[in-house]
């Protein structure tokens, strides 16, 4: 009973502190949470849901590729880096979004990113 009470605690109220997921995240930077193929890490650079692999709606950034949030990686979605190559982030935070690679600027570097997911489909 007491065990049990105590695992319930730790995973319900210590797993869930900000400060424990951050710690987390540090301690094992590739965690992929949601197995939509980028790291928690990464994704809550980008600004999508680290815990989310596929948008609910056209408002919801869940997955990395899937810019339009429209559950699908296409064409459609390589173009919206169309006026972002070689502009930094620096200028501009919103750009995090494309910066894959999180160095900072984006370039061919972060389209190259969408390869293995062109065509794919979440759910
Ligand atoms: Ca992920
Ligand atoms: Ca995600
Ligand atoms: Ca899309
Ligand atoms: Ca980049």
């Amino acid at each position: 009973m007491i065990e049990n009470y105590r695992t319930g605690f730790v995973n319900n109220y210590f797993m869930s502190h900000p400060k424990v997921i951050q710690a987390v995240r540090i301690q094992f930077p590739n965690v992929d949470s949601d197995n939509d193929g980028f790291s928690d890490n990464l994704e809550l650079y980008l600004g999508t849901d680290p815990l989310d692999n596929c948008p609910d709606n056209i408002n919801d950034p869940a997955w990395p590729p899937d810019f339009n949030n429209n559950q699908v990686v296409n064409i459609i979605d390589v173009l919206y880096f169309g006026d972002k190559i070689n502009k930094k982030v620096a200028d501009d935070p919103s750009l995090k979004r494309y910066d894959f690679n999180m160095d900072g600027t984006i370039n061919i570097i972060d389209v190259l990113y969408m390869g293995p997911y062109m065509s794919k489909r979440c759910s």
